[in-house]
């Protein structure tokens, strides 16, 4: 592709994808909120708050792919969440139709099945549960998707992703963990495939006892390669006794379950 837009490029994803995503575009448009630095020559950066409409526009113009990553990732008030999460995402959005409807890779979470417990095997198309306001923004963010997909006939790829750390740090996350790598072969896959479609993925590694069945979405070719398995040891030994009312032991989205609902910070 020509040039592929990243936004939310200073945050831990934005930041691991950059070197594992060299040549998917000639030209790589990065933006946020916070600075973005050390760009390489085939790199731009556009500072931008998705909530600001105009910005939004021109920031989208002349790109052939978005990796949608912008906004908040963690359980904030509804004040928070309705700028970034919600108009943001209804920005890039509309900013994408009136530049031609480039594909989109929209980083959904598994917040927005967080109230499900650990251990029930989930398919794409279940109800959904979200477990925060966090978890409803992304639920939102994936409704839009569908409709300007049965509307408009844009590709996404609705991404559902676990736990994208360098390595899981908990028990949980020997379930829900995503590798870096793993994470960037399927970006790659995304935006390669000739016929996307508006799949929901689970974006999650080849882990042992894994909770979400990606068999619906098998044509999309991606073959997750890492296992949570290998760090299984060095977390038991760091955390030997599960507590059973903890919730990461009780839901799939763990902890934000069990935070207040709260409208303004
Ligand atoms: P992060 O919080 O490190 O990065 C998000 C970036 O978005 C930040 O650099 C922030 O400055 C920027 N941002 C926030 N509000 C903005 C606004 N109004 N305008 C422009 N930029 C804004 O998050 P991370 O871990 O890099 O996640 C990336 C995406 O993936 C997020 O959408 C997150 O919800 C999603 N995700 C991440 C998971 C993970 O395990 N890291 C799991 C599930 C989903
Ligand atoms: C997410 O959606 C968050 O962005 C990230 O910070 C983690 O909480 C992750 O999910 C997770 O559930 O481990």
């Amino acid at each position: 592709m020509n040039r592929l837009l990243i936004t939310g490029a200073a945050g831990a994803l934005g930041r691991a994808l950059r070197p594992r995503l060299c040549g998917l575009a000639n030209e790589v448009r990065l933006s946020d909120l916070a600075d973005v630095i050390d760009l390489t020559e085939h790199e731009h950066f556009v500072p931008c708050d998705l909530a600001d409409h105009a910005a939004v526009v021109d920031l989208v113009q002349g790109c052939d792919g978005i990796l949608h990553l912008g906004g908040i990732s963690v359980e904030k008030s509804f004040d928070a969440i309705l700028e970034a999460n919600i108009r943001g995402v209804f920005n890039i959005y509309d900013a994408a139709h009136k530049a031609g409807q480039p594909r989109i890779l929209f980083a959904s979470s598994n917040h927005t099945i967080g109230f499900y417990p650990p251990g029930q095997t989930l398919q794409p198309d279940v109800p959904l549960r979200p477990d925060s306001l966090y978890g409803v923004s992304k639920c939102y963010g994936e409704a839009l998707a569908r409709m300007y997909y049965d509307k408009y006939n844009q590709e996404t790829a609705i991404v559902r992703i676990g736990s994208c750390f360098p390595e899981p740090d908990s028990r949980r996350m020997l379930s829900t963990w995503l590798s870096y790598d793993d994470l960037a072969s399927l970006v790659r896959r995304v935006f390669a495939v000739r016929d996307l479609g508006c799949p929901v993925i689970w974006g999650v590694s080849n882990n042992d006892g894994v909770w979400w069945d990606n068999t619906p979405s098998e044509a999309l070719g991606w073959k997750p390669r890492d296992n949570a398995a290998r760090f299984r040891a060095k977390v038991e030994a760091r955390l030997p006794h599960p507590d059973p009312e903890a919730p990461d032991t009780r839901f799939q989205g763990g902890g934000h379950a069990v935070k207040p609902v709260r409208a303004h910070d």
